[in-house]
């Protein structure tokens, strides 16, 4: 008998239902490749009371299995919400967490990025009863670490058309979430310009990170159309309860 694939899991419900009631939500990226168990844990647990929705796991580069497992046991063990890897290749895949970025970089020359590595991942998601979340990955801009990693060609910041061609491409093909990542670190995140032609063309959930710091830019992020805004880098050299109350304040007035 054909099983129903399509069915919504626990932590996707939980994310419509928050950008369904918000608006558009915060999400905290937690690289481990900087942090200590203890320091994933306190930043995960601050983050939380200041009002991030979920937090997402990963990195660039490489971490060994057992240091990723031992950070998502010490997140998971401080706060309730979601805990969603981020992989950037089949390394990143833990048994201890919720879900998984499921994803496939839409613009990366390289099949490996494409197919290659969800090929690998696919069962291991399946043994730890991990739930998948279906992502099409596009890497805009600077583009970052995760630009050169992945062998992207980066859509430029002034072709928004090409990267809601590349967006509804995904949803096309059955990507339930889209991605527009600046890359993490860059100067100038996502413009408004680019989320707002995104958002126009696509009917699922649209994520946007890369370079966001400010309470400003986290507004204009929200009212250009973004659904989920993730933050990861401005956690980890300033104070984690003001910085993301402070994004987490903007993001409502984006969306209000
Ligand atoms: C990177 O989009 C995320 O993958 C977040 O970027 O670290 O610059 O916040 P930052």
């Amino acid at each position: 008998m054909t099983r129903l694939v399509f069915m919504v899991g626990r932590v996707e419900k939980y994310l419509l239902e928050g950008i369904k009631s918000e608006g558009s939500i915060h999400v905290t990226l937690i690289d481990p490749e900087k942090v200590t168990p203890p320091q994933a844990s306190r930043v995960a647990g601050k983050a939380k009371v200041s009002g991030t929705s979920a937090i997402m796991i990963g990195g660039s580069t490489f971490v060994s299995g057992a240091h990723l497992d031992d950070v998502v046991k010490a997140v998971k063990h401080t706060v309730k919400i979601p805990v969603i890897l981020f992989p950037n290749n089949v390394t990143g895949i833990s048994r201890f967490a919720d879900a998984i970025w499921f994803m496939s970089l839409l613009n990366s020359v390289d099949p490996y990025f494409l197919i290659g590595a969800q090929v690998l991942g696919a069962p291991l998601v399946k043994k730890y009863h991990l739930e998948p979340l279906s992502l099409g990955y596009i890497i805009v801009g600077e583009g970052g670490t995760a630009g050169v990693v992945g062998r992207a060609v980066p859509v430029p910041y002034n072709k928004p058309e090409l990267a809601a061609a590349h967006a509804l491409a995904g949803q096309y093909l059955g990507m339930r979430f889209i991605y527009l990542e600046g890359g993490s670190g860059v100067k100038r995140p996502v413009p408004p310009e680019m989320i707002r032609a995104v958002k126009h063309y696509i009917d699922v959930p649209l994520v946007v990170g890369g370079g966001i710091k400010t309470r400003a830019q986290a507004l204009a992020t929200a009212s250009a159309g973004a659904d989920m805004i993730v933050t990861g880098n401005v956690v980890e050299n300033t104070e984690v309860s003001q910085k993301v109350s402070e994004i987490v304040e903007g993001i409502k007035h984006g969306r209000t």
